[in-house]
């Protein structure tokens, strides 16, 4: 391809001017973290001056070196790669990966430039892999999905707290605060097949730890739904008066006794009496709760293990009270206003789907398209990835903050998808292992730079304030796709300013499930909170499910699930194989692509280890500290091996913050849950050994 070069030129229209902060409540008073911050937190100004930061676009020459280009010539060249591949192959075979860490207004945005100035359908996004699964079960459930229905503080009076597969006191430090009420009741049950950090809060009667053979968490939860209806803990009147199902999903539980749910979970049957026993006395008393995390949603069976979740809690009457229910903790920055404004490939602005026909006239109008010319539904992430490069796949790829050739499951052949491709544009302000395959990278701003709004995991907006300047040479992604959406001719209107992307997101959004509406920046800035729904004129909905539940008739639907042999699933346990269980670690954060690039956090934990069981180590002649493979049909890493008896011996687990043959995504595989396109992140097959030091 030939290009000619242009000059830069001094303008920096993508670079917000920082602004003063306005008279918002204090960091200290903040009643979700209450000024706290995890390690990551402390450490991420390290990022912001950082020397790897990349701060002009950079095109990648035929001898692989990527080399500074000016802005007009690379927005130039998108342009005309992306008219190329549309003119040869069609509209589809142009393709976007957003991300939850992009504020509502660039994910709004992304949504909009992908059907509108690519002309795709072709859009998914990281969250993918993180929240879908209990999305799809609270919509099922509870016709709407806002990660928690309640705000956080309402745990802290909780007598009793079920976490399921998460690690809060890794993941989320400033969270622990808030499970202090269920431990002094003794009342905190930890479900995880390590003993974590977060397990370790249950000792000393402050509450329980079940550790279940891992991926058996749906027939945990169904044996607590049996254990519930029999010993006679159900809300007979809330079941009746607020839900609807509950008959078929009792029929369903009756064949999960007790020491049938021992004998494939592995949890003693006392244990699990006991759990029941805790919430329902809680939900008696000062509370209950039941909360779910990635380690029972990242499975194929995600959406149905998060809907035996949250049918337990249906049971119980938890849900819609004013001192129980039933929460997902979303993930990233921006997990839940992500997820809730068009960058999923089924999704329109506000919640709507994409195939409905009200959703997409409503749309259309806002932005003044006729609908029709509105992509239809796209491909889940997984599908879009094993797209890459195929006949009939995409061939010019846009990546908005992600970095799959770490974080996507069975990343090698990710990589090869990514390397097939005719173009790869990737936006990011670091070289992550992604933005190395790029034809060209574009260097974009980070969080303390830009203007705009995220979503928290109570569905509580907030403002992101710029509060420096960013680089010479780094530009807005909004103001790239404006840029590029007038290099395409596109219809509709493209801002580069967020407030005017975030007036258009309230309209787009506006009788959708998530009616931002009534939100606008000067609300925000007063310090006011705002949970969503919130439609103009309301004061927004911090407590969900109060009086109704989302669904026509106002009842909350419980939905009959039971385990599946799923043949796309790695069989566990045959012979020497042992259960591998990904995960994170307090010190990185992700695919590490920025937490590697922090000194103390990078020397704190420099490098992959997996964690075995020291009996499993012995069988193979494991040291402690000795190098090993782990490995299965998908590929092999090395790696240091750590002996910690917190760990199930049937079961290991590695951090999936590192790159190269550390990546533990080289063992996962791109098998999905049905219903929510979720990958199995969480149980892989992988025999490990000892590698021979010479
Ligand atoms: N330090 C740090 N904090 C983070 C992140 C990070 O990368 N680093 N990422 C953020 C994001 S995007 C997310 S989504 C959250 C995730 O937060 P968590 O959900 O807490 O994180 P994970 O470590 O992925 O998984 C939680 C636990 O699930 C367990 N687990 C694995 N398999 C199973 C199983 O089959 N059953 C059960 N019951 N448990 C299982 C693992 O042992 C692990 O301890 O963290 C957020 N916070
Ligand atoms: N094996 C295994 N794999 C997993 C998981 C697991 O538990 N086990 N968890 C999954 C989950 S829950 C998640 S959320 C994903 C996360 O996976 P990723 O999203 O791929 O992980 P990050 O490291 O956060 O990558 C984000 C990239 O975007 C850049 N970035 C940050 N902010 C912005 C921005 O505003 N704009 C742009 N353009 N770039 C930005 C960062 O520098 C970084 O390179 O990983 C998934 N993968
Ligand atoms: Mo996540």
């Amino acid at each position: 391809m030939t290009v000619t070069p242009a000059a830069t030129g001094p303008a920096r229209a993508g670079a917000p001017t920082p602004a003063t902060p306005g008279p918002v409540i204090t960091g200290r008073d903040f009643p979700t973290n209450r000024g706290g911050l995890c390690r990551k937190g402390w450490t991420a100004a390290a990022l912001l001056g950082h020397p790897e930061r990349v701060t002009t676009p950079l095109l990648r020459g035929r001898d692989g070196i990527h080399r500074p280009v000016p802005w007009t010539l690379a927005l130039d060249l998108i342009a005309d790669q992306v008219q190329r591949t549309r003119a040869s192959h069609g509209p589809d075979a142009v393709g976007v990966f957003g991300g939850g860490g992009l504020t509502n207004e660039k994910a709004y945005q992304l949504g909009k430039f992908a059907r509108l100035a690519l002309g795709t359908s072709r859009i998914d996004y990281n969250g993918r892999f993180c929240m879908s699964s209990a999305a799809a079960a609270g919509n099922r459930a509870f016709g709407l999905d806002r990660g928690l229905p309640f705000p956080l503080e309402d745990l802290d009076r909780a007598d009793a707290v079920l976490l399921l597969g998460s690690n809060v006191a890794e993941t989320m430090p400033p969270f622990i605060q808030h499970l202090q009420g269920a431990r002094a009741a003794g009342g905190l049950v930890v479900v995880d097949p390590r003993r974590t950090a977060t397990a370790d809060f249950t000792a000393d009667g402050a509450g329980l730890h079940l550790a279940p053979v891992p991926a058996t968490d749906l027939v945990l939860l169904l044996g607590l739904s049996h254990i519930a209806i029999h010993d006679g803990f159900a809300d007979a009147g809330f079941v009746a008066s607020r839900t609807a199902g509950y008959q078929a999903v009792a029929r369903s539980v009756a064949q999960w006794w007790p020491e049938r749910v021992q004998s494939i979970t592995g949890v003693p049957v006392h244990l699990l009496r006991e759990t029941v026993r805790l919430l329902a006395q809680g939900a008696r008393g000062g509370g209950s709760y039941i909360l779910t995390g990635r380690g029972v949603e990242q499975h194929v069976d995600g959406t149905d293990t998060a809907t035996a979740a949250i049918n337990l809690a249906l049971i119980l009457g938890l849900p819609g009270s004013a001192n129980s229910g039933y929460g997902t903790l979303t993930g990233q920055g921006n997990g839940q206003g992500g997820r809730e404004h068009g960058q999923k490939a089924d999704q329109l602005p506000g919640y709507r789907k994409i195939t409905d026909p009200a959703a997409r006239k409503h749309v259309a109008k806002v932005w003044g398209v006729d609908p029709a010319l509105i992509p239809g539904p796209g491909l889940p992430a997984v599908e879009l990835l094993a797209s890459l490069g195929k006949p009939n796949g995409v061939r010019t790829f846009f990546i908005h903050g992600a970095n799959v050739a770490v974080s996507a499951p069975n990343a090698s052949q990710v990589l090869k998808g990514l390397r097939a491709l005719d173009f790869l544009v990737v936006c990011d302000f670091f070289m992550s292992e992604t933005a190395q395959e790029a034809d060209l990278v574009l260097p974009v701003l980070q969080w303390a730079e830009e203007e705009g709004t995220m979503t928290n995991l109570e569905g509580r907006v907030l403002r992101r304030r710029a509060a420096l300047t960013p680089p010479l040479g780094a530009r807005s992604e909004l103001w790239i796709m404006a840029e590029l959406a007038c290099r395409l001719n596109a219809p509709s209107v493209f801002s580069a300013d967020p407030e005017t992307v975030f007036t258009e997101l309230r309209a787009a959004s506006a009788g959708g499930l998530a009616d931002y509406s009534g939100i606008d920046y000067a609300l925000l800035d007063s310090g006011e909170p705002a949970y969503w729904p919130y439609p103009a004129g309301s004061t927004g909905t911090p407590r969900l499910f109060l009086d109704a539940f989302a669904h026509p008739d106002g009842r909350a639907v419980l939905t009959p699930v039971s385990p599946s042999a799923d043949p796309a699933r790695d069989p566990l346990f045959t012979g020497a194989t042992l259960a591998l269980v990904t995960g994170r670690l307090l010190e990185h954060y992700q695919s590490g692509a920025q937490t590697r690039r922090v000194a103390e956090l990078a020397g704190a934990v420099p490098r992959a280890q997996l964690l075995i069981h020291p009996l499993a180590a012995a069988s193979r002649g494991i040291s402690d500290g000795g190098m090993v493979t782990v490995a299965n049909t998908r590929g092999t890493v090395r790696c240091q091996a750590k002996h910690s008896t917190a760990i199930r011996s049937d079961t290991v687990f590695l951090p999936f913050h590192f790159a190269q043959d550390e990546n533990a995504n080289l063992l996962t595989s791109q098998a999905i849950d049905p219903i929510s396109g979720m990958p199995e992140f969480k149980a892989s097959a992988v025999t490990v050994t000892a590698l021979s030091q010479n």
